[in-house]
């Protein structure tokens, strides 16, 4: 069984956060150090700790975050200038919260997408 981390108490209100959108699936609010002018996190409410852990099961949850990005990316006037999705896979991949989440950040130029 999975440890729960501090996103599953943002999903049951227990801790505050700027949420921006919630629905029986998934949860977007935004991030408490924001990289870029929109950071948003978007994450299913159901805990899946990494990728690495995400089963066809998971694809019907999994395509609603692509969805409900795209509706905040409107929501935050970034959709037509454009925007990054991004999702971190633990050590290498700079994963600090075991339950995956998807970043949205725009707002400005992100430049390239890895630094050297
Ligand atoms: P990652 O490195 O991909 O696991 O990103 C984790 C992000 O989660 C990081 O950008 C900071 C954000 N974060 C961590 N704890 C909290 C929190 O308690 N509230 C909010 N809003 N964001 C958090």
């Amino acid at each position: 069984m999975a440890e729960e981390t501090i996103f599953s108490k943002i999903i049951r209100g227990e801790i505050p956060a700027n949420i921006v959108f919630q629905d029986e699936t998934v949860t977007a609010f935004r991030d408490i150090s924001p990289q870029a002018p929109t950071h948003i996190l978007i994450i299913p409410n159901k805990l899946i700790p990494t990728v690495n852990d995400v089963t066809a099961e998971d694809e019907q949850v999994l395509g609603h975050l692509f969805v409900v990005a795209a509706k905040i990316a409107q929501q935050e006037g970034i959709a037509e200038d454009g925007y990054r999705l991004v999702m971190n896979c633990n050590k290498h991949g700079g994963q600090e919260v075991f339950h995956i989440h998807m970043h949205l950040l725009g707002g400005k130029p992100l430049g390239p997408l890895l630094s050297q």
